[in-house]
């Protein structure tokens, strides 16, 4: 229970309704600190565009949701459609600051960030990936700068990527361990998890699954079906098998079975939500060595790191498997990644928040 029990205004991202993929590891984010938060005596409400599933406190709002971030280039401006989904969630933020002591704001956009200093309530912004555009790089060293310890990073590798990583408090990731069973016995397949999109680099681990006859089992919302159509043509003899998008209690039951799970960015992924899942269930992480990968998997105990986009290094590393203990990763998970310590990282980002407030 906390010490002081807060009233948490809980801002999720534009992209997608919670449920939709869309919002890729931030949707299971939402969720979870909203959970744990509950869980300690916090009154907590969320708001999410509209669509959203979801058992906790809800607000859902409509318009339309936001071009990703992703898609972006560095110097594009500030985009926001008519009738914005963001727009509409921040006015209703707006109006129900005043019976919340803070906003924790999850998305990746400008204009919440821009709003901090219009708003009397102080807000805690979840940065939930690395550097992607010029625009939003000012406007969070901005808040960075004028509201001390309010601007939250995964993890060092993501902080690095601005040029102000001093300025950022750092909340890591987390799953709840508690949904994942681990599977000690594992059949000959392994598993990649993601939106099926270019910068998830996909291709990688069916060239491996091709080279190595292993199957491979994808899950993760289709986004990008021509992306799709390309994989199937450059590599029609794979064994690859695609099981969907699927809610936690069924992905953690296929995924316990794998090998091994690849994750193969091709992008700087913050701190890969699937990665902690996969250890949760006891299944080792063979990664590129990039973005939170990084820091997640430990070379040899939890998993491989391997050369960033080289498929040699994805296969060596899948005949080295043997060699993981299955029941290092359970218990990586366990100590490092849990609710629990997830959630005493946030109550202590919002205490310092609100002394810095009460100043
Ligand atoms: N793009 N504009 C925008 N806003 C977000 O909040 C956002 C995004 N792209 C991806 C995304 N969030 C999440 O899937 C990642 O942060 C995990």
């Amino acid at each position: 229970m906390a010490d002081k029990s807060h009233k948490i205004l809980i801002m999720s991202t534009p992209v997608g309704a919670i449920g939709s993929g869309l919002g890729g590891g931030v949707e299971l984010n939402v969720l979870n600190f909203a959970k744990e938060l509950q869980r300690r005596g916090h009154q907590i409400e969320i708001v999410a565009p509209q669509g959203s599933v979801c058992s906790l406190p809800i607000t859902e709002i409509p318009g339309a949701i936001q071009i990703p971030a992703q898609n972006q280039l560095r110097v594009d401006p500030v985009l926001i459609p008519c009738n914005s989904v963001l727009a509409n969630m921040w006015d209703y933020a707006r109006q129900a600051q005043a019976n919340y002591d803070v906003i924790l704001n999850f998305a990746y956009d400008w204009l919440p960030l821009y709003l901090t200093s219009f708003f009397n309530c102080p807000i805690a912004h979840f940065i939930s990936m690395s550097s992607l555009t010029d625009a939003m790089d000012r406007v969070i060293e901005k808040v960075a700068n004028e509201f001390p310890g309010s601007v939250a990073v995964q993890g060092k590798v993501q902080a690095d990527t601005f040029t102000f990583a001093e300025k950022f408090v750092y909340v890591r990731n987390c799953v709840d361990v508690s949904a994942y069973q681990f599977c000690s016995q594992p059949s000959n397949s392994l598993a990649w998890i993601g939106r099926i999109a270019s910068e998830k680099g996909l291709e990688d681990a069916v060239a491996a699954s091709q080279i190595t006859g292993i199957s491979l089992k994808i899950f993760g919302l289709l986004q990008d079906t021509a992306y799709w159509q390309q994989i199937h043509q450059q590599y029609p003899e794979a064994p690859i098998e695609y099981m969907g998008f699927l809610p936690t209690y069924e992905l953690q039951q296929h995924l316990g079975k794998c090998r091994a799970l690849l994750a193969t960015p091709r992008w700087i992924d913050a701190y890969p939500t699937v990665a902690l899942e996969a250890m949760a269930c006891g299944v080792p992480v063979i990664a590129y060595r990039r973005g939170g990968l990084a820091e997640i998997v430990e070379d040899g105990n939890t998993g491989f790191l391997v050369e960033p986009d080289r498929v040699p290094g994805l296969v060596e590393a899948i005949h080295r498997l043997d060699k993981i203990d299955r029941l290092a990763c359970r218990q990586r998970a366990e100590d490092e990644y849990s609710l629990e310590a997830m959630g005493d990282r946030l109550e202590k980002w919002f205490a310092d928040i609100l002394s810095h407030q009460s100043k």
